[in-house]
C-alpha cells in the first residue's frame, strides 16, 4: 500500500510496468518540459503519447501552458520520454508527488534527466530569452523543511543522506557549452545558480534582492526538488532555465511579472530550444 509520505516502491513499479506495457522502446533520457516549452516534445519521432489521466495513480497537471502527457519515442535515434506538463508545488501537490514522475522514469530505465524551466533573471547581465545552464541550485524550500525526500527512505531508490555537491553533471554542462558554440547561440547561453520558490505568487522586491545577495542568478517554481529526487536515485542531471522576464529588484521599476510573458518568451525561443535540446540528447547519449 501507499505510505503517508510518497508512493511505495511497488506502486511506482506498477506505474512503470503499466507504461512499459504500452510502449515499444524503453527510454534512456527523460526530459521535463518547462512552462511554454512543451514543443520540445514535438521533435520526438515514432512518438507514443500517454495522457496523465490515463495512467493509474498519476497526478494531473493544471497549469496553462502545460499539456499533461508523457511522450515516448526517439530524438536523434536516442530513446526518450518527455513530460509535457510537470507538477508544481503551488498546484497543491506535496513535493514527493511533484517528483513522482522522476522515480517512474528511473524505473523505466532512464539514466539521464534533462529538466527545463521558465525563470526570472536576477543576474543583471541576463536578458529576456537567454538560456541559463543550471550550474547549481539553492534549495530554499528545503531550508524551510520541505523536501521531496522527507519521510521514510526506501534504499531501493537511494541512500537516506544523499550528497548534492555534484548535482548538475559537469561533463553535461561542458557539452552544453560546446553545443551552444556549434549552434552559434553561445551569445544567449549563460551558466548560473537557480532557486525554486513555492509560488504561485511572483516574489516581492525585497525577496528578490535577498536572493540576489545570496548568489541566485535565476528564480522559478520547479526543478530543484525534481533534481534532488533524480540525484537520490542516481540519475545524471542536466537542467536549463529559459529567462522569460527580468526580476524587478527596484521600487522605481514599474514592470510586473506575469504568466503570459513567460509563455510568450517560450514561444519566441521554441525553435532554438528544440534544436539545443535535440543536440544535447544526441551528445549526452554518447558518453
Ligand atoms: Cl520572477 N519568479 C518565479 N518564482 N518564477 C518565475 C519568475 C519569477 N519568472 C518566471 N518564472
Amino acid at each position: 500500500g501507499n505510505s503517508s509520505k510518497g508512493y511505495s516502491y511497488e506502486t511506482l513499479l506498477e506505474i512503470a510496468n503499466f507504461l512499459l506495457s504500452r510502449i515499444s522502446v524503453k527510454p534512456h533520457i527523460g526530459i521535463i518540459c518547462g512552462s511554454g516549452m512543451g514543443s520540445l516534445a514535438e521533435s520526438i519521432t515514432e512518438s507514443e503519447s500517454i495522457s496523465y489521466e490515463d495512467i493509474p495513480n498519476f497526478p494531473v497537471s493544471t497549469v496553462e501552458g502545460h499539456h499533461g502527457k508523457l511522450v515516448f519515442g526517439k530524438i536523434s535515434g536516442v530513446p526518450v520520454v518527455a513530460m509535457q506538463g510537470r507538477f508544481h508545488y503551488y498546484e497543491g501537490y506535496p513535493l514527493w508527488k511533484c517528483c513522482l514522475p522522476v522515480r517512474v522514469m528511473k524505473l523505466l530505465g532512464v539514466k539521464t534527466l534533462i529538466a527545463t524551466n521558465a525563470a526570472g533573471g536576477l543576474n543583471p547581465s541576463y536578458k529576456i530569452g537567454d538560456v541559463m545552464i543550471v550550474k547549481d541550485h539553492i534549495n530554499m524550500m528545503g531550508f524551510a523543511g520541505n523536501n521531496p525526500l522527507h519521510g521514510p527512505n526506501d534504499e531501493r531508490f537511494g541512500p537516506r543522506f544523499p550528497p548534492m555537491s555534484k548535482a548538475y553533471n559537469y561533463e553535461y554542462r561542458n557539452i552544453a557549452k560546446e553545443v551552444a558554440k556549434e549552434l552559434n547561440i553561445d551569445n544567449i547561453v549563460k551558466e548560473g545558480v537557480y532557486t525554486c520558490l513555492g509560488g504561485p505568487n511572483f516574489e516581492t522586491v525585497a525577496e528578490l534582492n535577498m536572493l540576489k545577495m545570496v548568489g541566485v542568478d535565476a528564480v522559478g517554481m520547479s526543478t530543484v526538488h525534481e533534481v534532488i529526487t533524480a540525484r537520490h536515485c542516481d540519475l545524471n542531471v542536466f537542467a536549463l532555465s529559459l529567462i522569460t522576464n527580468e526580476c524587478v529588484t527596484s521600487y522605481e521599476n514599474n514592470d510586473e511579472a506575469n504568466h503570459e510573458e513567460v509563455l510568450d518568451v517560450g514561444r519566441m525561443r521554441q525553435d532554438i530550444l528544440r534544436l539545443f535540446v535535440n543536440k544535447l540528447v544526441e551528445r549526452f547519449a554518447l558518453i
